[in-house]
């Protein structure tokens, strides 16, 4: 491919932002632009499942912790907001009675959140007004939300012996996904389109990548949005994904959780298979594991997808890196 490759990669919150982090430190090696940077162009179709009306404010976790991590303003230790954070404002939130006490928004953080909030009242659409924020971090990846229509997960459980539907992130940071989730709605998604750059990013990519990001509640998200998993079938480039479960268990967070609750088995192959060879209605091309999940390298072949066994563990930038060269290597084997 020649100098202005172009990635578009399907990404959710923590997992996302590591591998895009990955990708922008391989794309730098491998396409530099003379000055540090590279002739690449990554663009991150960003799950906004997660984001909710605040405070007053629209907080939009997955967009920020890329942003964040991209930026190298994150808190790489709890996985997501700002470091050097301080919570001097969400006490007095608390004092007041108002908002999560058990969903903190920074300070810092919520510098961010007044910006977006802002713009959004200026009548800027969520995707000009994150490109916006972006400015000022310059993440080396252009972040877009899947949709400018608003699209909440919320979910339905059952705890103290009342069935209620709470947004994601109760049921996420509050019960911490310990209470079973009977199913996931996507309040707002029939009238969610994807904007006209997210079908121009993935029209155009050379290569779609799927990040190893939770495969229910960030891309299946993502991929609810009425007519985005029509334009990847009609796209012309290979999509790669990338396994978010290692040997049975969820790398991160509680995908697995999330995979129980769709009635989906917490392995690679289950998830290779959710997805499905877009040759046969699905979406991938191919699908890269972990090693030691290399003996499902045949079933997933038999599934029509063509599977790949590399480290998947993104320990440090530089195994990031290494993924997301095996990754892009995957797209044109
Ligand atoms: N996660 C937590 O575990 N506890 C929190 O108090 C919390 C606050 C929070 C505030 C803003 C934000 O953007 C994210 C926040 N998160 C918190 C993380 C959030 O649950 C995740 O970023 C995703 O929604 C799930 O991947």
């Amino acid at each position: 491919m020649n100098g202005h490759v172009k990635i578009t990669v399907l990404a959710g919150g923590v997992g996302g932002a590591r591998f895009l982090r990955g990708l922008r430190t391989h794309l730098r090696t491998r396409y530099p632009n003379g000055d540090g940077g590279s002739t690449a162009e990554i663009t991150a179709v960003v799950n906004t499942g997660d984001d909710m009306w605040l405070t007053g404010l629209r907080v939009c976790p997955d967009l920020d912790s890329i942003m964040y991590t991209l930026g190298g303003a994150n808190d790489d230790e709890r996985g997501w907001g700002r470091k050097d954070e301080s919570e001097r404002v969400s006490a007095e939130l608390t004092a007041y009675g108002i908002g999560w006490p058990w969903f903190t928004l920074g300070d810092l953080d919520l510098g961010t959140h007044i910006a977006r909030s802002a713009f959004l009242r200026d009548g800027l659409t969520l995707t000009e007004a994150t490109a916006r924020l972006a400015e000022r971090w310059n993440p080396g990846v252009r972040l877009l939300p899947m949709s400018d229509q608003p699209v909440e997960t919320h979910v339905d459980i059952q705890v103290d012996g009342k069935r209620r539907i709470v947004h994601f992130e109760e049921w996420w940071v509050k019960h911490r996904a310990t209470v079973p989730a009977q199913r996931f709605i996507q309040v707002g998604v029939d009238a969610a389109r994807p904007s006209p750059a997210v079908l121009q990013a993935i029209a155009q990519a050379d290569v779609i990548l799927v990040a190893p990001s939770n495969p229910v509640v960030s891309i299946g998200t993502i991929l609810g949005v009425p007519t985005l998993r029509q334009a990847l079938l009609a796209a012309r480039a290979p999509i790669v994904g990338v396994s978010p479960i290692i040997a049975g268990a969820a790398v991160r967070g509680m995908a697995d959780a999330c995979l129980t609750a769709i009635g989906v088995e917490t392995t690679a192959v289950a998830v290779g298979k959710h997805y499905g060879a877009r040759h046969r209605g699905g979406i991938l091309d191919a699908w890269l594991v972990d090693e030691t999940d290399a003996a499902s390298v045949p079933v997933l072949e038999a599934a029509g997808l063509r599977a790949h066994a590399v480290p998947l563990w993104m320990r440090d930038p530089a195994t990031s890196a290494q993924l997301a060269a095996d990754a892009l290597a995957a797209a044109i084997a």
